[in-house]
């Protein structure tokens, strides 16, 4: 029944503000009417930035991080793949980099779209994505790694949001193994007085301790020294809500929520003072107390992706300052 005089749809006005996206010389910047920005270089498609709507940097960048396409940047968001960490001998990977060549190749641009809002309202996200396939590969490194894949990250800047999803088909008529993590640098005021809570009852790989495994048992993980540790779900069903949800605080104040999809493993990684120190492009050399890699992904074994076959895998990060 068609009610009288029923107010009409309210039109999506022409002149509400829109996001504004900008590339030019291979870096990509985005903005919402709300003040919240996002920076993407194609090289390695890495976040170098992100800022909420009052200005505040959300993310680490070394001062000294090479932004030239020389090597991988150090900070933002370097994303990993096909392989996490040294490459195992033996295996397809074998010949790749550390952490893989999606983090030090030029992507491509594929486009933006904004969620339309009704009537004035600003829009309130826009999505970036990227593509990454062979074509993109100098020959060497198609040689290191023969796979017909195709890649697509997309980044999504929100009010006082960030996510992050990459897309991982297999175009080719032979299956392959992956890993895949976004290497993520969040900043912090001090590393001293930050915690991680979400982690409890969970396993983890201990870098610093030979690669032991050992289990969570703290409820709020904090720092005092090197910390390089990959945690998996935990396995005892009555533990805490399985590993999706982590929270950072900082002197006791959330600063972070970072929740993840379809990736079951997480990275927590400060190089403390002295690997900070061994490494030349991470700069100033007192910045390890500025930074906390939190890097979802999945990482603890490998993906099998069969010919034809794609795979996602998400996170996003939502700031609480
Ligand atoms: O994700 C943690 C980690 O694997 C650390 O072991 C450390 O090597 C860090 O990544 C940085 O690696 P990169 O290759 O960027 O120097």
């Amino acid at each position: 029944m068609d009610r009288k005089n029923k107010p009409s749809a309210i039109p999506v006005s022409p002149f509400a503000p829109q996001p504004i996206v900008d590339l030019s010389d291979n870096v990509l910047t985005a903005r919402l009417p709300s003040g919240d920005s996002v920076t993407v270089y194609l090289y390695g498609a890495t976040v170098t930035s992100w800022k909420t709507a009052n200005g505040t940097e959300q993310l680490f960048l070394s001062t000294a991080a090479a932004l030239d396409g020389s090597k991988p940047i150090r900070g933002g968001i370097p994303l990993v793949f096909p392989v996490f960490g040294p490459p195992p001998q033996n295996h397809a990977t074998s010949n790749l980099p550390q952490h893989g060549f999606a983090r030090n190749n030029l992507w491509e641009f594929l486009g933006k779209s904004s969620s339309e809002s009704l009537g004035s309202k600003a829009d309130d996200s826009v999505k970036l994505d990227f593509g990454l396939s062979p074509a993109n590969l100098d020959e060497a490194t198609r040689k290191k790694w023969p796979y017909e894949f195709g890649l697509v990250y997309s980044v999504t800047l929100g009010k006082g949001k960030l996510g992050i999803q990459l897309h991982v088909q297999n175009k080719g008529d032979k299956s392959f193994d992956f890993q895949a993590l976004f290497h993520t640098y969040l900043a912090v005021k001090d590393i001293s007085k930050t915690a991680v809570s979400g982690l409890k009852s969970s396993p983890y790989v201990d870098k610093v301790r030979s690669a032991q495994t050992f289990t969570e048992d703290s409820s709020s993980l904090s720092f005092s020294g090197e910390t390089d540790r990959v945690y998996t779900p935990p396995t005892d069903s009555k533990a805490e809500k399985p590993l999706v949800t982590l929270v950072v605080t900082e002197g006791g104040k959330e600063s972070f929520v970072v929740t993840r999809d379809a990736l079951p493993d997480v990275t927590v990684w400060n190089g403390w003072a002295d690997k900070i120190k061994a490494m030349g492009d991470f700069e100033p050399k007192d910045g390890w107390k500025r930074y906390l890699c939190i890097e979802p992904g999945a990482v603890s074994s490998w993906t099998k992706l069969e010919a034809g076959d794609a795979w996602e895998g998400g996170a996003a990060y939502e700031s609480k300052l």
